[in-house]
């Protein structure tokens, strides 16, 4: 069918036509498009996605691309060059990414499984655009297939848009080009400017300095190196820098507590930066310093994988998805559903870590300045890393490539940001007859996707698990290095750090990651309710209860997007229920479900009356289910302006949750309180929550997996 149409189309539209392959985002295959000589008709085609590609070399005249699939490289280009041409400025192209299309478009495919063709549907970019001389922000939406702008709309006035990468770079050279910045990194022995990084962080709460409002700005911890690949952090200056990115200038220094009493932000002259080092890298550890008693693991699999690739789909066991990516969320996972014996069952319409939230506990200024929302303020995805097979993920690996943009709005690729494998997981299942000795088992195998960004001196490994019985898991690596800060000599840290190493003041801090699960149960519509297991009902000695010993599940229904404000609640080994209730189970006749595990979360020590609290208010509470609304995908808002889940549930609390098509928001994370063994570089801290059918199978959904052939019964 595909072919016919692929002929159909080519036949016809021979002169507009863009036969163009697809790369593993859906790039266009310039080469091939310019051999047809037809480049130029690329974005006048009525026909954007047609055309032949997948990873596989399999049957390359499938038409492997959707609508969901992220901007081209050739789509990002027309986007700017649209708005370019539609209105002159002094443009910062702060973010170019695909407007996906409607749900309420898209939704009947994902539910009887279907693709819409991939040239149904208008291919759409949304940008957010910077006047880099009145920093006011602009939305625009570009209609790929006409190449018009469809909408320009100001943002609201004072927000703050993502900081760019080129940015983040920019910021730290005009740091050093100022003279004053200069005089005080002399003073602290350092003339070679070379040898002084500055780490941009976003501003952070600045409702207590006139001065800082309606600008554009990022704020500098200063640390020098002794030679230009040494560890920075072991050598943190004491004064902070404030840079005007719009005026591309420093405007303020500002002295940094060096002592334990340090409240008052005053300078405290003279402070000695230490020069002793501590370096990570292993070309900077002495050669006979490393442990030679380590033999290799290897992974090997033989008989190829078990996933397949087609464009961006991605099928393994019973599970299929559309692998996604942008600039804000890193790696969104699309339209994911489960193969029960033949049948197609939806789960997610989509699946995205939506927010991250990392606050810091030191109340001395300007530190109370440092709570840094990495995903609304750098975006997880312009900070994401290109893996590298063997070191990154082990085993036959897969990478999808992606495709970003500079601040000038030209495409640009960046290879290899979310790797796809297989791993051995233990045992899956197992039962050994006493009677007999004789023993089944079987061996777990996940398909783990992974992507990891690093923002400043954090690294997070980010990976969706997806296992046999059903289980899905999002699991967060946390890794880099600490943000540190300079103690005098004979200084302590206080009640807010810990000293990792001499002089080095590592403050407590929490982090905190959201996800945002558009939940589609098998079904559209789903509820969502609170699963506790307590003693009783009855005190001992009554009839319910004659001996004490009784316990039981509650479930209790969240109707409304006011009630839904839920926390974990361990004690209670609390989970939530999203059940689907025109489904019900065989057995129990109860909706089937899939019930979400947290995580022992700490909840966020910023009290509730503190002036930051209002920009990371939807961290109150755990969990929040919304009905869907179109646009809805951040917690903390788009412009994290205080906007986001307290204002859209707070407008409408009664807003009903039951038995329609939701959206479940989780919060989960630790607090850190940094160890010396965190320093100069932390090993892996983590954290995860899982995703578990309830009653949604009939049996245990992994019996089906063979045992190992090694195995045999022994007697
Ligand atoms: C996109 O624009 C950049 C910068 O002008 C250029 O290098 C690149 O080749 C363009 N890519 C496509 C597919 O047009
Ligand atoms: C699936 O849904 C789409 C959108 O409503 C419809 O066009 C298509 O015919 C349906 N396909 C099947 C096999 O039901
Ligand atoms: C400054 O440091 C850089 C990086 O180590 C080095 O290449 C350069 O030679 C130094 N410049 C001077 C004047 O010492
Ligand atoms: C350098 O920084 C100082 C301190 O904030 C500032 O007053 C001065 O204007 C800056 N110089 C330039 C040339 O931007
Ligand atoms: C730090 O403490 C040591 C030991 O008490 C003392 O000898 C030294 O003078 C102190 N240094 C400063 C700068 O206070
Ligand atoms: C924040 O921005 C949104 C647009 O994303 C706007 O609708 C909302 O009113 C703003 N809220 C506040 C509190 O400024
Ligand atoms: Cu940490």
């Amino acid at each position: 069918m595909y072919r016919i149409f692929y002929l159909l189309v080519f036949i016809v539209k021979i002169r507009l036509i863009n036969s163009i392959e697809t790369d593993n985002f859906g790039e266009y295959n310039e080469k091939l498009a310019a051999e047809k000589g037809l480049i130029e008709d690329i974005f006048g085609s009525l026909f954007p996605g047609i055309g032949s590609g997948n990873n596989n070399g399999n049957d390359n005249r499938r038409d492997t691309r959707h609508p969901l699939d992220p901007l081209t490289e050739a789509e990002i280009n027309a986007t700017s060059n649209i708005i370019k041409n539609y209105r002159r400025g002094n443009w910062i192209f702060n973010y170019i990414t695909l407007k996906e299309p409607e749900k309420s478009v898209l939704l009947p495919y994902f539910l009887n499984d279907t693709s819409p063709r991939s040239n149904s549907i208008p291919r759409r970019s949304f940008t957010i655009l910077l006047d880099r001389s009145s920093n006011q922000a602009y939305e625009i939406t570009v209609n790929l297939n006409t190449r018009q702008v469809e909408s320009w709309n100001q943002a609201p006035a004072g927000v703050t848009p993502t900081l760019t990468p080129e940015e983040l770079i920019e910021s730290e050279q005009i740091a050093r080009e100022n003279a004053t910045v200069r005089e005080r990194c002399r003073r602290l022995g350092w003339t070679n400017m070379s040898l002084v990084n500055a780490d941009p962080w976003s501003m952070g709460y600045i409702g207590d300095r006139q001065e800082y409002q309606g600008r554009r700005l990022i704020q500098l911890y200063l640390y020098g190196k002794n030679f230009e690949a040494d560890n920075q952090y072991a050598h943190p200056f004491d004064f902070l820098v404030v840079v005007d990115m719009l005026q591309r200038k420093v405007i303020n220094i500002e002295e940094l507590p060096t002592h334990e009493n340090d409240l008052d932000g005053s300078n405290k002259q003279g402070n000695t930066v230490p020069r002793e080092t501590t370096n990570y890298d292993p070309a900077l550890r002495p050669a006979n310093s490393f442990r030679n008693d380590l033999k290799p693991v290897k992974v090997t699999q033989s008989s190829g994988v078990s996933y397949t690739v087609a464009g961006n789909q991605l099928s393994w066991q019973k599970y299929k998805m559309r692998i996604g990516f942008n600039g804000r969320e890193g790696m969104v996972i699309h339209n994911l559903n489960y193969n029960d014996q033949g049948k197609i069952r939806p789960l997610f319409y989509r699946m995205s870590l939506a927010e991250m939230f990392i606050p810091y506990g030191d109340p001395r200024t300007p530190y109370h300045r440092k709570h840094v929302f990495d995903e609304g303020q750098y975006g997880v995805g312009f900070n994401t890393n290109s893996l590298k097979a063997q070191q990154d993920c082990i085993g036959e690996v897969y990478f999808f490539n992606t495709v970003l943009h500079n601040q000038k709005g030209e495409a640009q690729k960046v290879e290899r940001v979310v790797c796809v494998h297989e791993e051995d997981a233990g045992i899956l299942w197992k039962h050994t007859d006493y009677r007999t000795g004789k023993s089944s088992i079987t061996r777990s195998q996940r398909l783990a996707l992974t992507f990891v960004a690093t923002v400043g001196n954090y690294d997070y490994i980010f990976t969706w698990n997806f296992y046999q019985d059903g289980s899905i898991e999002f699991n967060v690596k946390l890794t880099g290095i600490l943000s540190v800060h300079l103690l005098a000599i004979n200084a302590t840290s206080g009640a807010h750090g810990s000293v990792v190493f001499p002089q080095i003041n590592a403050p407590y801090h929490q982090h905190f990651f959201s996800l945002r699960l558009d939940a589609e149960i098998d079904g559209n519509r789903n509820s969502v309710a609170v699963s506790d297991v307590t003693s009783g009902p009855g005190t001992t000695g009554t009839t319910q209860n004659p001996y004490g010993q009784a316990f039981t599940s509650n479930r209790t229904p969240l109707r409304t997007a006011g009630s839904s404000r839920t926390n974990i609640s361990p004690a209670t080994s609390r989970t939530w229920l999203i059940s689907n209730p025109q489904s019900l189970h065989t057995y129990s006749k109860q909706p089937v479900a899939w019930k979400l595990m947290p995580w022992a979360s700490p909840p966020m020590l910023l009290r509730k009356d503190s002036p930051i609290h209002p920009m990371a208010e939807w961290m109150d509470y755990n969990t929040w289910v919304t009905p869907y609304e179109e646009n809805q995908m951040f917690p903390g808002g788009f412009y994290l302006n205080n906007s986001g889940l307290p204002e859209w549930v707070g407008r409408n609390e009664n807003a009903n949750v039951d038995n329609t098509d939701v959206v479940i928001w989780h919060n989960f994370g630790l607090s850190h309180v940094p160890r010396a063994e965190d320093f100069p570089v932390m090993p892996i801290e983590q954290c995860s929550i899982m995703l578990k059918p309830y009653n949604f199978f009939k049996e245990n959904p992994a019996l089906d997996v063979p045992p190992p052939k090694r195995t045999r019964t022994e007697l």
